[in-house]
């Protein structure tokens, strides 16, 4: 029998399943390199870990490695359902959170290697109050890697509907409709999901794609709220809507708030989830490109060990 540790937590309602041991030995290298190994040689842990009987499609795995930037004090990998995350903003807050629920880190700075950078994560000193008294640090900021607008306004064909776009990266690809005439509501999640999968094959067979070739894999459908700046419905690869305002996709927004010089430098940008968790967001601006800075809360929430039954039929997941 394989056993796996892991502990769950959730950032604004969307789950980080984060893994520290018993997982393949992926040599050394970066830990782009080491995801690659993953991706190629092992992808079956990560169907183990997160896919059904064991998983779920809305949780995102966070296997802690070590970094090979020598200025890191952790190096994480982030995968879901149908494959691999360059950054996710929701799982660093999740893993800091955990990783202070485990006692293996205090407020402070650390810097953490992801496969497409170097993030800077801040754990906020809990306040202090009789009733948290005990509680441990769960607020995090998260300095994420430089995002930017790719392509501005690009129209595309939904069932005889126009619709725009923006084309943004913030660690992630991401395509954000404003015109998508839906109310952006969890009773609303199943149409919300419909279009947005449209969405994402009409511009996929217009052949938009990021500049390496990379799917813009994550749709994001914005509303206004009087709860928040925006609010957003996000559609992640394997077609799970994000629970919290997703860290990558509030990055690739402020990038396009900042290229039309919405949100300057000094201001916060409240980015609300469909369900209603909400994020603050702040740039700093580099030439074309923002450095965005996500805040946001995680709560640990079931820890144990998974069990891998070789005889098991399901022992790999169902994918
Ligand atoms: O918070 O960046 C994020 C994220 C990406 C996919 C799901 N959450």
């Amino acid at each position: 029998m394989k056993r796996i540790p892991f502990l769950d937590s959730h950032t604004g309602g969307e789950p980080t399943r984060l893994i520290s041991e018993n997982f393949p030995d992926l040599g050394a290298g970066s830990v782009a390199e080491k995801l690659f190994r993953l991706e190629q040689n092992f992808d079956t842990f990560r169907s183990q870990v997160l896919n059904e009987p064991r998983g779920a499609d809305v949780l995102v795995g966070a296997l802690l490695v070590q970094p090979a930037d020598s200025t890191c004090q952790l190096g994480v990998i982030y995968f879901n359902n149908v494959g691999y995350l360059g950054m996710c903003g929701h799982g660093t807050i999740g893993l800091m959170a955990s990783l202070s629920y485990q006692g293996k880190i205090t407020p402070g700075a650390y810097r953490i290697e992801t496969s497409v950078g170097v993030v800077e994560a801040t754990l906020h000193p809990a306040q202090k109050t009789p009733e948290n008294a005990a509680s441990y640090p769960n607020r995090v900021s998260v300095r994420n890697i430089p995002s930017y607008r790719l392509l501005k306004h690009l129209a595309v064909q939904v069932d005889g509907q126009t619709l725009h776009g923006d084309v943004a990266w913030g660690g992630n690809w991401f395509f954000l409709c404003h015109d998508h005439g839906l109310e952006v509501s969890p009773q609303n999640l199943e149409p919300l999901t419909d279009l947005a999968w449209r969405i994402r094959a009409a511009y996929t067979q217009m052949g938009i794609t990021a500049p390496d070739g990379h799917a813009i894999d994550h749709v994001e459908l914005f509303a206004p709220t009087p709860r928040a700046d925006s609010r957003s419905f996000v559609l992640c690869p394997g077609k799970a809507y994000d629970r919290s305002p997703c860290g990558t996709g509030t990055s690739a927004k402020l990038a396009c708030l900042a290229a039309d010089k919405i949100i300057r430098e000094g201001q916060t940008w409240r980015q609300e989830s469909v369900v209603g968790s909400i994020f603050e967001g702040r740039v700093q601006i580099q030439g074309e490109a923002i450095i965005p800075t996500i805040t946001g809360e995680a709560w640990v929430m079931a820890e144990g060990q998974l069990l891998v039954d070789e005889r098991d039929p399901f022992a790999n997941g169902i994918k």
